[in-house]
């Protein structure tokens, strides 16, 4: 019995010995954070997987990103001081979201200034996404250099049908925390409420708010058409996400495993940028399948509402001359 006991003993020490060996050797140099507002089942968290992995493999073991979806470290305006001051060494935050910080952030969420997909990748790929990003360095976040998609956003709502910018009078629509959106549902004769996506939901389910907007991508993945019956097509301003870093833990970083991050998540972007067009481009049948009924009112309606409401002229002032040169030399068209 004594020699069992001292061979199991043995035994014992001599795995957790191996445990910690085995650990040791295994274990990231780097192991950091990446926070989104978005459910697994998106194109963002899919890709960021396959970005994840990458990064883990080329970096033989040394880097290691461990993903948080659906806002588990919290909500948009929580995650943002993380990203800030290190809690989370990564987030993804939309361009508007992120102007409470970066004002100059949000040109590229102007109503109705991006005509289609082409447009959107030259200018953010180009001179605008270049200036947006020298901004966000000024504020001490790194944006990897390829912005991702959440596309062209659409009006759900609970019970209104909308066809015209009239229908929108009065409307309690729920925005995300930013102070373009806000004016922008506001010259529509709406009345927004800024609401964090974490909390959208449920807001909509229980009546809080009659509607929101977002790309139809959303609408599927966050389920939002079990809260939501109607859905208008008028895609209202295009959308996309900064992958930010925070500057020392990207500093921290020996410049291999940066490059090696940096290209991982520059490549899943252009993927996850095709794969978004596709959802959102099939998804419809398979909302109209789950109930819901959509209406494809005249865009340019909306718009010339927003010109008259004084919209483009008030943000015009807001960003300065220099950046609305930029954004419109992008879109090729006077926007006033
Ligand atoms: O909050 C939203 O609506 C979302 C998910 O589209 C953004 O992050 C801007």
């Amino acid at each position: 019995m004594t020699t069992t006991r001292r061979t199991m003993l043995l035994g014992t020490g001599t795995l957790a010995l191996c445990a910690a060996f085995h650990t040791r050797v295994h274990a990231a140099d780097f192991t950091y954070k990446l926070a989104n507002n978005l459910p697994l089942t998106h194109p963002l968290n899919i890709r960021l997987a396959e970005a994840a992995a990458g990064i883990l493999e080329e970096s033989g073991g040394r880097m290691k990103i461990n993903i948080f979806p659906s806002s588990q470290l919290g909500n948009d305006t929580e995650t943002l001081s993380q990203v800030r001051n290190g809690a989370t060494e990564f987030f993804s935050l939309s361009p508007l979201i992120l102007s409470t910080l970066v004002p100059q952030a949000a040109i590229s969420g102007i109503g109705f200034a991006f005509p289609d997909y082409a447009t959107v990748w030259k200018a953010m790929d180009g001179e605008l996404g270049a200036y947006a990003r020298a901004e966000i360095e000024k504020k001490g976040l790194v944006p990897m250099e390829k912005i991702w998609d959440n596309g062209f956003r659409q009006i759900t709502s609970s019970n209104l049908a909308i066809n015209t910018p009239e229908d929108l009078k009065g409307f309690k629509i729920r925005v995300p925390p930013s102070k373009l959106w806000q004016s922008m549902f506001s010259a529509f004769g709406a009345a927004p409420t800024t609401i964090n996506f974490a909390e959208v939901y449920t807001a909509l389910s229980t009546g809080i708010v009659d509607g929101q907007e977002n790309p139809l991508a959303i609408a599927s993945t966050a389920k939002l058409y079990e809260v939501q019956k109607n859905c208008a097509m008028t895609n209202h301003m295009w959308d996309g996400f900064w992958m930010l870093a925070n500057k020392k833990a990207w500093e921290r970083l020996p410049d291999d495993l940066r490059e090696i991050t940096a290209k991982h998540l520059n490549t899943s972007a252009l993927s996850q940028r095709t794969d978004v067009a596709k959802v959102n481009d099939t998804v419809r049948e398979e909302l109209t399948k789950s109930g819901m009924t959509f209406t494809d009112p005249d865009k340019t309606a909306f718009r010339d509402t927003l010109r008259q409401a004084g919209f483009y002229e008030e943000w015009k002032g807001k960003f300065g001359d220099e950046a609305w040169a930029i954004l419109e030399k992008a879109v090729g068209v006077s926007l006033t």
